[in-house]
């Protein structure tokens, strides 16, 4: 049976790709950073349901406990690396500790399969599109893209800690001879992704919205939008509006449950190397509002959402598009999934998931 390490293993990547790899036939060891209150939600089912799943304490700066966890299982097959503080936003206000998890973290657990000679332990590194930050390539009609030759501009902490972590794992490549990969992967999504990120803040709140109007028996021309509020008919039934920021950027937004397919395809290669992961169409914010709205009913938000300068960032990323050709070539991988179906597998999951919880079911998508 082959075992696998997988650190970030609570996040939305690293709970699909611990599903991925129990249904493999692995045995997955996932490390969890301690917490005071419950942080398993995304991978409670594996939990309750699995002999080869078990979780280990674990922090990536700290480099001993990455030796104690590497060294649980006698041979580790492969190691993912998926742990990060991920939010770009967040990185220009933590840029310390952005830098010491997003980058040292990824090198601190290559230096433990150096020092405790791990040489046949294949390593995946998650690795960046906001690497490219302001970079871009031009195809022959023209159009922007980010391929695996495109140089890195980064734009924020985030982005120089994901250079850092991703120059290393270059150089432990060629220095000690490691299976070590990274997947360049561009925005993926579903409904496990965090709160805080633009397309699960949009869909959150586009389903409570039509969840309030249902509540209170309210049509669209019921409805009263002012300053940062939604009226309805009677006193006392408001809905804060939808704050965000910019709307203008251009995101490749794919389905998280496919891109850990290619995490795992590239450590099954012979020869380890770096793949862009995307799905070759981008889209800005506002599109995405489009169909998020789209979904629950409605065909016009501009009233119910208010730009809010506090969600702007220092410097913006505003055009990712990626091309994916090698890893279609060299592993076998295209995306299963497009935007129209993402955007309704989270609408409909957060739906799903108020009812099922409203009446009293538990929550496992
Ligand atoms: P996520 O949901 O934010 O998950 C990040 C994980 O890292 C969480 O489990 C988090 O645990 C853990 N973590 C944070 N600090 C840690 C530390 N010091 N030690 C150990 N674990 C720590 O992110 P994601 O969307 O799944 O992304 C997975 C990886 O891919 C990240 O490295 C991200 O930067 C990268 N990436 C993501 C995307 C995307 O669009 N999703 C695209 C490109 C690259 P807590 O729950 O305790 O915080
Ligand atoms: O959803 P986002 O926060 O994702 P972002 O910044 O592209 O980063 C994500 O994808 C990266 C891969 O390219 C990952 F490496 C990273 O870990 C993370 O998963 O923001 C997307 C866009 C940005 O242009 C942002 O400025 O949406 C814009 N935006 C507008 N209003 C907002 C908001 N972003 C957030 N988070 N919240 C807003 O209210």
């Amino acid at each position: 049976m082959k075992t696998a390490i997988v650190f970030g293993v609570n996040g939305q990547d690293g709970s699909h790709l611990a599903d991925l790899l129990v249904e493999k036939q692995y045995k997955v060891l996932g490390v969890v950073r301690r917490s005071s209150t419950d942080n398993t939600d995304r991978i409670k089912h594996l939990l309750k349901n699995n002999d080869n799943f078990n979780i280990v304490e674990g922090d990536i700066t700290d480099s001993s406990s990455i030796m104690s966890v590497v060294n649980t299982y006698e041979h580790v097959d492969e190691i993912y690396n998926l742990a990060a503080q991920s939010h770009v936003g967040t990185s220009f206000k933590q840029p310390g500790l952005t830098w010491d998890v997003t980058g040292k973290g990824c090198m601190n657990i290559l230096q433990a399969i150096v020092d405790l000679g791990l040489h046949g332990t294949r390593f995946y590194q998650a690795s960046s599109s906001e690497m490219f930050g302001d970079s871009y390539d031009t195809d022959l009609s023209g159009e922007k893209y980010q391929n695996e030759n495109t140089r890195f501009l980064p734009q924020s902490p985030y982005a120089i800690a994901k250079c850092a972590a991703h120059q290393a794992v270059r150089l432990y490549r060629e220095a000690y001879n490691l299976h070590a990969s990274a997947g360049i992967l561009f925005n993926h999504e579903g409904p496990r992704r965090g709160d805080n990120f633009v397309t699960k803040k949009i869909t959150n709140w586009a389903v409570d919205f039509k969840l309030w109007m249902e509540k209170h028996n309210l049509n669209i021309d019921d409805l009263n939008p002012c300053e940062g509020f939604i009226y309805g008919r009677v006193l006392g039934e408001s809905i804060p509006k939808l704050r965000l920021g910019n709307l203008d950027a251009f995101r490749d937004w794919g389905y998280a449950g496919d891109y850990v397919e290619a995490m795992w395809l590239m450590l099954q290669q012979d020869y380890p190397d770096d793949y862009v992961i995307c799905t070759g169409k981008t889209y800005t914010v506002r599109q995405f509002l489009d169909l998020a709205f789209k979904a629950i009913g409605v065909s016009d938000w501009s009233d119910y959402v208010v730009v809010d300068k506090n969600f702007y960032r220092p410097a913006e990323v505003d055009y990712l598009r990626g091309d994916s050709s090698k890893a279609k070539q060299n592993l076998g991988w295209t995306p299963k999934h497009d935007l129209n179906d993402l955007v309704s597998l989270m609408v409909y999951s957060r739906l799903n998931e108020k009812l099922q919880n409203h009446a009293g079911f538990v929550k496992n998508i």
